[in-house]
């Protein structure tokens, strides 16, 4: 008997349709799922009705027999695995490494000694404190790691933004984290430090102080993930063909320089993107405009280590460049993204312990713990001893031991020997002395005790050098977010006990912040373990703006266009900043474009309201003399204008706009540029970033 259904428009039976779906299998390997276009289970059993559930009766109960229906949901139900305690939300991105320097006369590693080889990678870029649905652009540190995938197994390198930690032991890190996260009693703030937790627990615990200079800097509300330096944080060991080892530290250095947005900004960025940093360098890397940054390595040998004046086994301390410079000695490109989300960015598995032959761990207690917790931590987050055999976790280089079974093995495994040693199969894996890693026999004659170093002890000399190194504008936003922060600490000998930590750090920026705090009793100094250096001199290699020239390459140009705007100046925009590596994007009253003063269409990128200014580096306003008078009527126009002025940005205009530049509070000074047929003051303008000489008109400075 003919059955009739009432499956509707989305209920229609597929037919025709593109080629069948594939699916990665084990190792990278691509199985054809279903040559013939069925729909199957995930046994493979072709399903004759997608739309429709088992039921007893058309309108009766569904049937527990319906094994099909179970094995969907089920499947539907677990589509979510525990999200990473920290570093939940984050973007990753496939690449490659390719060494230019051989480090051969430090390193057997031969990622680091075969100059031109060019070795996959897989980077993953987070947020730390939010959970996966938060937002892209809050203050916060941001996780940069990059699993190598070399010939002689997977290197991860599992850093961060920033240089140094928050604390120098790993059994301190819960505690951390618990501060950092939302309060548990009321579930909120959401990836925010602004909070009585976070600085409850900052105030007594003075070894955090370097960190939170750099987490209050602008370095914790970058402008791209593109425009972000990565860290190894930790000094690691190289170990050469003679068995010497040397210290390293590793940093990532973009290509691009690096940039950060400004506080109201990044806030309003949450509101209009969201996805505003994954959004961009997904949409980077779909234009081929392929992200680059440059591997330095800081070397230095034990008795340099000893004579530093601090311990470089604190993760709470850097090596100035300026007494170990760096040196570069590869680049990375990021190239691919990812084919899918989950599978790749959500199941990759950074663990710090993977390491390759010739690279070998410091001293470093922080560094010891993680290397306990990344193992420990996937098992719980992917379920399985066997997370390693997932596509992007897979080694892609051949792997063969005798571990076997366990819950998700995905591998078969046709040997008889699983052991050794063994005579039965002499063929089978072995250990091999001269090609394995070897641990670097560092002597130890240590008590066995719970004790911190007493060359850990100085926790503000290296958070002064960090102040004091900083340009005019950094150290002013230091003071704002530090100010901005403790003011929503609701518990006032919390705000009290971080303005001693902030004096003692520097007596100006104590007293700055407690300006800004309205705090009018006498700050009380903290009493550090060993005195503050005050000799530390300023280091330029830690400030952003002292170090890096702006620059325009890789950069957004927002342009207000109304109808009959001039179509000789819009074209004079486009060509000459596209020319420079910048992207232009329409923003008009409508999505539905403008004609121009020449009778052409011009089609929109973005509704205004849409398109607040805070999505671009720099604007232009092109309109009308009606145009401008209309949008004179429009609130978010006015906004617009005035939001790139107070976030510094050059404003390139059209003297017809000159009216909404007044309604805007818009100032004359020299990123405010009047554009005629010729664009190049605008652009010289641009070239200079932001206008920090603005600043202070625009922002109370204390
Ligand atoms: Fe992590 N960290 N961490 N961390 N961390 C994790 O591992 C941990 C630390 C970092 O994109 C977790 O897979 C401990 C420093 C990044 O998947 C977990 C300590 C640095 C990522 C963990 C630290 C980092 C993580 C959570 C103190 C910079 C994201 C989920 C001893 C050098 C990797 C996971 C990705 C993730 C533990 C401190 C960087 C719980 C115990 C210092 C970039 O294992």
């Amino acid at each position: 008997m003919a059955k009739t259904k009432a499956n509707g428009a989305n209920g229609a039976k597929s037919s025709g349709a593109p080629a069948p779906s594939t699916t990665v299998g084990n190792g990278g390997e691509w199985h054809q799922q279903a040559t013939d276009n069925a729909l199957t289970t995930n046994q493979g059993l072709p399903i004759s009705d997608n739309q429709n559930s088992l039921r007893a009766g058309a309108r009766g109960p569904t049937l527990l027999e319906d094994f099909i229906l179970r094995e969907k949901i089920t499947h539907f139900d677990h589509e979510r695995i525990p999200e990473r305690i920290v570093h939940a939300r984050g973007t990753g991105v496939h690449g490659f490494f390719e060494l230019t320097e051989s480090l051969a006369q430090y390193t057997t590693a031969k990622v680091l000694t075969d100059v031109g080889e060019q070795t996959p990678v897989f980077t993953r870029i987070s947020t730390v404190a939010g959970g996966s649905g938060s937002v892209d652009p809050p203050r916060d540190v941001r996780g940069f790691a990059v699993k190598l995938y070399t010939k002689e197994g997977n290197w991860d390198l599992v850093g961060n933004n920033i240089p140094v930690f928050f604390i120098q032991d790993a059994i301190k890190f819960p505690d951390l984290v618990h501060a950092i996260k939302m309060e548990p009693d009321r579930g909120f703030p959401q990836a925010a430090t602004a909070h009585d937790t976070f600085w409850d627990f900052i105030s007594l615990t003075p070894e955090s102080l370097h960190m939170i200079m750099w987490a209050m800097s602008d370095r914790t509300i970058p402008r791209s993930l593109r425009t972000i330096e990565g860290f190894g944080v930790h000094t690691f060991r190289l170990v050469n063909a003679k068995g010497e080892s040397t210290f390293v530290k590793f940093h990532w250095r973009p290509k691009l320089g690096l940039q950060s947005t400004i506080w109201d900004e990044a806030v309003k960025i949450a509101g209009a993107d969201p996805d505003f940093h994954r959004r961009d360098l997904y949409n980077a890397i779909d234009a081929g405009d392929f992200p680059e940054w440059a591997l330095g390595v800081q070397l230095f040998s034990e008795d340099e280590a000893a004579n530093f004046d601090f311990d470089h086994l604190d993760p709470t301390k850097l090596i100035p460049e300026e007494i170990v410079p760096l040196r570069i000695i590869g680049r990375m490109v990021l190239d691919r993204n990812p084919a899918n989300v989950f599978d790749e960015t959500e199941q990759v598995a950074f663990c710090t312990q993977n390491l390759v032959p010739g690279i070998d761990f410091s001293d470093d207690p922080l560094l010891h713990g993680r290397n306990f917790s990344y193992l420990d931590t996937q098992l719980s987050r992917l379920g399985s001893t066997n997370f390693n055999q997932i596509p992007i976790n897979a080694p892609k280089c051949p792997f063969a031991n005798m571990q076997r079974d366990g819950h998700m093995q995905t591998m078969v495994h046709p040997q008889r020997v699983t052991y050794t040693p063994s005579l039965l199969d002499p063929s089978g894996p072995r250990e091999s002395p001269t090609k394995g890693f070897q641990s670097f026999p560092t002597p130890m004659d240590g008590a066995k005790q719970r004790d911190r170093s007493p060359t850990f002890a100085d926790h503000y000399s290296q958070a002064r050098q960090f102040f004091i190194s900083q340009t005019v504008p950094e150290q002013d936003h230091i003071v704002a977010a530090l100010i901005f922060e403790l003011s929503k600490v609701e518990t006032p000998i919390v705000r009290e006990a971080m303005l001693g930590h902030l004096a003692t750090v520097d007596a100006e920026l104590g007293e700055r912040v407690a300006a800004g705090l309205g705090f009018r009793g006498e700050i009380k100094l903290a009493v550090p373990a060993v005195a503050t250096r005050t000799d530390l001199d300023a280091a330029p290699s830690l400030s952003m703006l002292a170090r890096d020239e702006p620059q325009l390459n890789g950069r957004k140009l927002g342009v207000l266009v109304t109808d009959g705007a001039s179509a000789i100046v819009l074209e004079n925009l486009v060509n000459s900043f596209q020319a420079i590596g910048v992207t232009v994007q329409i923003i008009c009253p409508t999505i539905g474009g403008v004609v121009l003063d020449n009778e052409t269409f011009l089609v929109a990128d973005h509704q205004l309201a849409g398109a607040p200014p805070v999505l671009f580096d720099l604007v232009a306003v092109n309109s009308s003399a009606d145009g401008a008078a209309m949008l004179l009527g429009e609130a978010a126009a006015i906004a617009w204008i005035h939001d790139a002025f107070s976030h510094l940005k050059a404003i390139g205009y059209v003297p017809h706009a000159q009216p909404l530049l007044d309604a805007a509070g818009v100032l004359p000074d020299q990123g405010v540029v009047s554009l005629s047929d010729a664009v190049d003051d605008f652009i010289s303008a641009a070239n200079e970033g932001r206008i920090w000489a603005r600043e202070p008109k625009v922002r109370l400075v204390y």
